[in-house]
């Protein structure tokens, strides 16, 4: 776990090590080029395409899996929907693997302290992954502004007694299997908004940025120092997603209805420094 990460992009020998750079603060974004193959990307989306779930709530686009962010601050409603997809992904991993699985074995090898388990509850293990899928459109933004720490990082996460609840880091693992007409870029920004000042922005725009991350106001990140992760279909890529980052559509290029998918998965390290390698996930 670092909480001062160093602000540039890595490119990794191995997925396992792209996690290592990012958890260590060598990097804030570490990437695996061609960690699935073109042809590969190809099929898991046209397994995965038809049964995709839409959404219903202000973050556009479809899904397959359960969220901590969607489950809007409850870990039994989480672990619930962890259940209820148990089956069709089941499904999906039997037809197209589990890329985050293979990323984690690769992660495990580095060392006998390196290790990665799935945060609990009564018995239940969260799932590993989940798929996302955003429609392209001619909007500029894809994703608005946000961080991913506030979904575990919150009052609501300490009063359940969420393992990593007192985290000031998390990694999000993405593998992309289409991104049509580049449609998507990452854009990560050099800014890790505290606590103080997510309930200053929270008090001044009546957001809710200390419980969901999720939008920051448009003008935040203007002028701010940032890096963009260009996603290529087959790419690996760690983040430190308590930085602000959005997806955006540089080019504008109108591929209406297509869609730029993903495999997605959350993690961080127990607060104890010398657990700094054992991460624990969660979708
Ligand atoms: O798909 C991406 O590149 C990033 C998505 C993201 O930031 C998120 O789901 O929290
Ligand atoms: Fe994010």
């Amino acid at each position: 776990m670092s909480i001062y990460n160093v602000f540039a992009k890595s490119e990794a020998e191995s997925p396992g090590r792209a996690i290592g750079d990012v958890n260590s603060g060598v990097a804030v974004v570490s990437t695996f080029d061609n960690f699935l193959s073109l042809e590969e990307c190809q099929r898991q989306i046209e397994i995965i395409k038809p049964l995709l779930i839409s959404r219903g709530s202000d973050v556009p686009g479809g899904y397959l899996g359960s969220s901590l962010f969607e489950a809007g601050g409850s870990l039994a409603l989480y672990f619930e929907q962890v259940l209820e997809m148990e089956e069709v992904l089941a499904e999906v991993h039997k037809e197209c693997g589990e890329p985050i699985s293979r990323i984690i074995d690769s992660y495990n090898s580095l060392s006998p302290l390196h290790s990665f388990e799935a945060i609990s509850r009564l018995g239940i293990n969260a799932a590993l992954s989940r798929i996302m899928a955003f429609p392209v459109t001619n909007d500029r933004i894809v994703l608005k502004d946000h961080e991913d720490l506030a979904t575990i990082r919150n009052k609501m996460m300490v009063e359940q007694g969420l393992e990593v609840a007192m985290s000031l880091s998390v990694l999000a693992l993405n593998v992309y299997l289409a991104n049509p007409g580049n449609c998507g870029t990452l854009r990560i920004f050099k800014y890790r908004p505290s606590d103080a000042e997510k309930k200053d922005l929270d008090r001044e725009f009546g957001t809710d940025l200390q419980g969901t991350g999720y939008p920051y106001p448009e003008h935040i990140t203007r002028g701010l120092e940032y890096i963009d992760v260009p996603v290529t279909p087959g790419l690996f890529c760690v983040f430190e997603a308590s930085h602000l980052h959005s997806v955006i559509n540089l080019d504008k290029h109108n591929a209406d209805g297509d869609l730029r998918i993903s495999w997605n998965s959350f993690a961080c390290s127990s607060s104890h420094p010398t657990m700094a390698n054992q991460l624990l996930y969660w979708s």
